[in-house]
């Protein structure tokens, strides 16, 4: 065979070939383009080879060198294609234990947690009051933890028992001595000390005390606080905003009933009770700001007076869902949880 004959067929060859890969809408088209230009068999390509045997043997290298060229084009011209229909992904054949016609497996889920969603709804609760919402650090010093809210130094709430205390603690100086707080009374102080009256705020968030946990105390659990600072408020306002906010969380049956108490940074103090299905619980402290208190953060109290209340989030979620032990929330467990 003429050389010349043989290289014209080659380059006739290689202009199908990458005339035909390139129009290949799908796999399918792809693939029979392959077969018939790659196929290890039949494929024109092999049948090229073979034909180069034709060829004189003084013509044959620069035939090989001819047919390498056109063989590296093709092959090239099929990659690209497969590059363009696949992505660059390896197609696999189907399998053939696919039925698309079953239904899917649905994904898990997750969810918030009850506190967390019990706190979005008490937030949400006390925003239609006109509340907004404030936050305070959960790592404090002694004088907002203490001081400010008129705990003295000798009070039993300091003893180191009674808190967690870090160990860099200093000693002597309350604004350099650090615990976890022991109660978001402390954010009272913080919001107190950078604006002005009117005051109407909550705070919620994790507290710490070093109690052994039962079925209704844990060491650490969230409060939600509240505090309002105006003209002429009065125990009556505080009883209100309780009540109403009681029954917006728990139901219209609920009750409400204060017992005198004593809370160093309330005067008077009072502890709350929620009336609900016969038994009356305790969920938080309330009280008048001591006008100690507002002196200390520059209000004068002959102008301005306001309420305070710190309630317990997990015993306010636990009587809306029946929960029976607060150690559930902490647990983990998703069959508890998932019931929220
Ligand atoms: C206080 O912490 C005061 N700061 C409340 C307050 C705020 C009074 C503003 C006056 C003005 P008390 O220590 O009673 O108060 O805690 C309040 C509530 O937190 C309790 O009634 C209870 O519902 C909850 N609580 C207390 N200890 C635990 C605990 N270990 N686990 C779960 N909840 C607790």
């Amino acid at each position: 065979m003429a050389l010349a004959v043989f290289l014209q067929e080659l380059d006739e060859l290689a202009r199908a070939a990458v005339e035909q890969f390139a129009a290949a809408v799908d796999g399918e088209t792809l693939e029979s383009a392959r077969v018939a230009f790659l196929g290890a068999k039949q494929g024109r390509l092999k049948a090229a080879q073979k034909q180069m045997g034709n060829v004189g043997p003084s013509d044959r290298p620069l035939a090989g060198k001819r047919f390498n060229e056109v063989k590296q084009s093709i092959e090239s011209a099929y990659a690209a294609a497969q590059q363009r229909l696949t992505g660059g992904s390896v197609r696999r054949p189907p399998d053939p234990t696919f039925d698309a016609t079953l239904p899917g497996i649905r994904p898990q889920l997750g969810k918030r947690h009850p506190l967390t969603q019990t706190m979005e709804e008490l937030k949400d609760i006390m925003g239609r009051l006109g509340f907004t919402v404030a936050d305070g650090p959960e790592v404090e010093d002694e004088r907002h933890n203490f001081e400010a809210l008129n705990i003295p130094r000798e009070h039993p709430a300091r003893d180191p028992l009674e808190n967690f205390y870090l160990a860099t603690a200093g000693v002597g100086d309350p604004d350099s001595v650090f615990l976890l707080r022991s109660q978001t009374s402390t954010v009272q102080i913080r919001v107190m000390e950078a604006k002005r009256p009117p005051i109407r705020i909550i705070s919620m968030g994790r507290v710490y005390r070093p109690d052994t946990a039962d079925a209704t105390h844990y060491p650490m659990f969230h409060q939600i606080e509240g505090l309002l600072v105006d003209h002429r408020v009065t125990m009556a306002d505080l009883k209100s905003v309780l009540r109403l906010f009681a029954q917006t969380y728990l139901g219209s049956e609920v009750h409400i009933r204060f017992r005198p108490s004593f809370f160093p940074f309330t005067e008077p103090s009072v502890e709350v009770d929620y009336q609900w299905k016969d038994n009356w619980i305790e969920f938080g402290g309330a009280g008048m700001v001591d006008p100690h208190v507002l002196q200390a953060v520059g209000y004068d109290p002959e102008e301005v007076t306001g309420f305070a209340f710190g309630l317990g989030v997990e015993r306010l979620c636990m009587r809306r869902h029946g929960v029976t032990d607060i150690r559930e929330f902490y647990k983990n467990d998703v069959r508890f949880l998932q019931q929220f």
